[in-house]
């Protein structure tokens, strides 16, 4: 009997799948064309910062308005997770504000119909870690559709030097 409650409880893990979706994890080359930026910018994969399997990103902000890192052709159906998560570091722009856009594939031209958030960089590693409901609520225009999601861009509204970062782990959660 305990036999069988242990077979039943191995075939309900592998029935719910995998728990993470990965948008964008540094690994490949392949991934690395699935990046676009705004500005004159540096991009490179990194060992120096690696928090899921063996490589990360390393982004060269320039001096500048709205340097921009665009992550695109991620997973679109994000409708069976609970949380949108990065990890991050920014070791001498503690202190900066960087900020988060999400938009699905309806109209995200207008501010309240897409989805943007301040985090307030550290100078340490961080975790983002944002519930997927308040990403749909949007900025309180029409609410975004989290199974035809579209991109995840990363930026600053300015920088007065060139700012290194770090990221990677670019995923949504149950
Ligand atoms: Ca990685």
């Amino acid at each position: 009997m305990t036999r069988h409650l242990a077979l039943l409880s191995l075939v309900a893990l592998v029935a719910c799948g995998p728990t993470t979706l990965t948008l964008n994890d540094f690994e490949s080359a392949a991934d690395l064309d699935r990046l676009t930026w705004r500005c004159p910018m540096w991009l490179q994969a990194t060992d120096q910062f690696v928090t899921s399997g063996r490589a990360g990103l390393l982004v060269e902000f320039p001096t500048g308005v709205y340097p921009t890192l665009e992550l695109w052709d991620v997973p679109a159906d994000w409708g069976r997770h609970r949380w949108f998560e990065a990890d991050l570091f920014a070791p001498d722009a503690g202190g900066e504000e960087l900020m988060i856009r999400i938009d699905d594939q309806g109209d995200c031209e207008s501010f309240a119909d897409r989805f943007e958030i301040t985090v307030p960089l550290t100078g340490a590693p961080q975790q983002v870690r944002i519930p997927l409901d308040r990403v749909a609520r949007g900025n309180g225009g029409h609410p975004l559709d989290l199974r035809h999601m579209k991109r995840v861009l990363f930026y600053l509204k300015s920088a007065d030097r060139r700012i290194t970062w770090f990221l990677d782990g670019v995923r949504v959660t149950q």
